[in-house]
């Protein structure tokens, strides 16, 4: 704990001991006297925030993990380390799965928080040459991830464009022994468009510079990135200080590793190409119907992905419609068979994408069976709550993923609140907190949701349109307190509201969406004439991606909201069934660049994040509780009958203390093996009081020694 000195300079490392807990200022600026001092890491009780230094601090290593390794989380300055340890040891001691949940704005330091997190687990385990095959496997699932599902942007050069759950699984040693991963919504408009100065995929550069000329020539590809039409804005595109080429070689150490076959290997190159052509084969218009310009493109394309030719042209021109049992063909026009040509490029990517997840937990699966105890702990790497000048379809399912995970958070933190007082015997207090649930039901109630609206409007007959779902959810809607129509806004808002859009009133804040392009990518529609040349294809994993079974099925596929829906439904029960860590990542500038912490951008985020509502939830009954050893250690030598010596129990003694420095029984409750404190102040009067007791010894000693000397 600091002295009263300190927590002027450095202020405090646990929120709960500010004072005045309730005012974000006063938490922010904890945070900023934190970052001047390469503190980047504070508690909120046992929810880690981490503001990104963007640039190397000595704080992590063998030495460090080392220091973290088996210690209380309370006794050691605030640390990622700390936390996994907690994570790990009750997972090992007491059996009990895991999950630490890691969120944060992009470029706030999500994906290098979880990696710190597996470094710790691979360094803490023992060191068998068996062993190290897993942790190899673990460690390099992200290189290869990271090349397929991270990009370029204007917020991070390295970001992740997918949301990642990973489990470790472990063995009946605490020994990591296999993994699973699981992807969520990966931003695959980026294969096809990228915003000025941002990048595709990294992996499309690093096949054009990494791989041989010969290699390069057989598949009809050039290193000149200006020569492809998927790459789009070009000035600025170069990622700063990647290094494309030495990254692919990784990237293909890495393939070897996770025990992908070369075979598989060659075709996932010939994929990744085939984009490529895709992207630059011509389409014009005679008399209202498309032609493909026969050209190099659509002729390698179809090579690589070793279909044929002529199917795949009409394929992309034309469009089987059956109707009472009759097939018709329809030509398509230029902008449709254009649609067309993307949608496939996006879905082969993102087929591919998913084929490699479970490609690698294919190869993350425990080898030794009857090892597995079956514990686990979960890494949740996944977007914050995004709001944006403009916010649209994607915006919104991220915002709705973050208010379910508040809904975890809340359920599970009650929880564990409940299960402590009952555990040390202490009378439960009531938490005052605001129940999200009810934004959860405004979108995703069955029959009345905004989900299901949207769903009901994809699928009818007629000529549904973004303005159409807008104007149903406002008759709909209307009446509900978290949504807000144009119609509704008045002069009060903040916020401004157009007639194409409406407004979410989030736990965390209010959020203006667009409804523009919500059918369109909600329907997230390819032909089936594509769908049908690449379920024959030669290219195998192309074939396995895109598989017969699907065209046969009579079910009308899952929209893409309500795939993602399922899928989180599917991730809150993995993570309620967990004991959860919280890592909050914030990133004090827009810049990337060290030393700069903007108190407006910082805000923003504590906002967004729900920082202030998880330090009233954590703080409405007791901000510090700490065992009744320690305790006394640290504080005896205030009380004349515990110092120098006691001989009582640790909590008879910490009672004596107690009622000498005067505490009333407002302030504290005694529970079975920890003393719980209600405010911060009356912890720091006996802080600094000891503070002053131990200058007050030193003076002593010191002027007993020089009287000696
Ligand atoms: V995104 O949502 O995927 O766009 P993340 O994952 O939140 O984002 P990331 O972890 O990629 O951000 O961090 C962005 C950059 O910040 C990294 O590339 C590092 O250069 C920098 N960073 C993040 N955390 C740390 C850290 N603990 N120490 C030093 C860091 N640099
Ligand atoms: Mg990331």
């Amino acid at each position: 704990m600091e002295s009263l000195h300190e927590r002027d300079r450095v202020g405090v490392q646990d929120a709960v001991l500010l004072d005045d807990f309730k005012s974000q200022p006063v938490f922010v600026e904890n945070l900023r006297k934190r970052f001047k001092e390469n503190l980047i890491y504070t508690y909120i009780g046992q929810v880690l925030v981490s503001v990104n230094p963007y640039k190397q601090l000595p704080i992590y290593g063998p030495s460090v993990i080392g220091e973290y390794q088996k210690v209380h989380l309370f006794e050691k300055p605030p640390h990622i380390y700390a936390i996994t340890d907690s994570a790990y040891r009750s997972l090992t001691e007491e059996s009990r799965n895991q999950c630490i949940l890691i969120s944060g704005e992009s470029g706030s330091g999500k994906t290098e928080a979880s990696k710190k997190v597996l470094e710790y687990v691979a360094a803490v385990s023992e060191n068998k040459i068996e062993l190290g095959k897993v942790k190899d496997k673990l460690l390099q699932s992200n290189p290869v991830l990271e090349a397929f599902g991270n990009a370029k942007t204007k917020r991070n050069n390295n970001s992740s464009r997918f949301g990642k759950y990973m489990d470790i699984q472990f063995d009946r040693m605490g020994n990591p022994s296999g993994g699973h991963i699981l992807n969520y919504l990966l931003e695959k408009s980026r294969v096809i468009q990228q915003g000025p100065g941002e990048r595709n995929f990294h992996i499309f550069y690093q096949l054009l510079e990494g791989i041989e000329d010969e290699y390069l020539y057989s598949l009809k590809l050039e290193r000149k990135q200006e020569k492809y039409n998927y790459f789009g804005f070009r000035p600025n595109n170069g990622a700063d200080a990647v290094n494309d080429a030495e990254q692919f070689k990784e990237v293909c150490a890495a393939l070897d590793i996770m025990g992908i076959t070369q075979r598989e290997q060659a075709e996932i190159v010939a994929i990744i190409a085939s984009i490529l052509h895709l992207g630059n084969v011509m389409i014009t218009e005679e008399e209202g119907e498309a032609i493909l310009i026969h050209d190099i493109h659509i002729e390698t394309a179809a090579k690589l992905l070793e279909c044929d030719l002529n199917a795949l042209k009409l394929a992309l021109t034309q469009r089987t419609i059956t109707a009472h049992g009759d097939s018709i063909r329809t030509p398509l026009n230029r902008e449709l068979a254009v649609y067309a040509r993307d949608a496939l490029a996006k879905a082969i990517y993102e087929r591919l994408f998913s084929w490699m997840v479970s490609r690698l937990n294919e190869s993350l699966l425990p080898q030794n069976n009857n090892l597995i105890s079956g514990t686990v702990m979960g890494i949740l790497d996944i977007y914050g709550f995004e709001v944006f000048e403009k916010n649209s379809f994607e915006q919104f399912s991220i915002n709705y993923c973050n208010e379910k995970l508040q809904q975890v958070f809340i359920e599970l933190t009650l929880k564990s609140e409940q299960e402590e007082y009952l555990k040390e015997g202490i009378e439960w207090e009531k938490v005052e907190y605001f129940n999200n649930n009810v934004i959860c039901n405004l979108i995703e109630e069955r029959y009345k949701g905004i989900i299901a609206l949207l769903d009901e409007e994809c699928l009818r007959p007629g000529e549904p349109s973004d303005l159409t779902f807008l104007n149903k959810m406002c008759e709909h809607l209307s009446s509900h307190k978290h949504f807000v129509s144009h119609k509704k806004a008045d002069s009060k808002m903040k916020k401004v509201i157009d007639r194409d859009e409406f407004m979410l009133i989030h736990y965390a804040g209010d959020v203006v969406y667009s409804v523009k392009g919500f059918i369109d990518k909600n329907k997230d529609l390819l032909f089936r004439d594509l769908r049908e040349v690449m379920s024959e294809t030669g290219n195998s994993i192309t074939k396995s991606v895109f598989p017969k079974s699907e065209l046969m099925s009579k079910k009308r596929p899952e929209t893409a909201i309500t795939q993602f829906k399922i899928s989180l439904s599917h991730l809150m029960d993995i993570l309620m069934s967990k004991e959860p860590s919280y890592i909050r990542c914030i990133k004090p500038n827009d810049f990337q660049k060290p030393g700069i912490f903007s108190e407006n951008i910082v805000t923003h985020q504590v906002e967004y994040l729900g920082l202030m509502e998880n330090l009233r939830v954590r703080r409405a009954g007791f901000a510090y509780r700490r065992l009744y050893e320690p305790f006394l250690k640290r504080y005896k030598s205030l009380c004349p009958t515990t110092w120098p010596y006691y001989n009582g129990t640790a909590k008879d003694g910490v009672q004596k203390l107690i009622t000498h420095l005067g505490y009333n029984k407002e302030e504290y409750r005694m529970g079975k093996t920890k003393i719980f404190i209600r405010y911060a102040r009356t912890l720091f009067k006996t802080e600094d009081a000891f503070q002053a007791k131990k200058h007050d010894l030193a003076t002593i000693i010191q002027s007993h020694w020089k009287g000696l000397v």
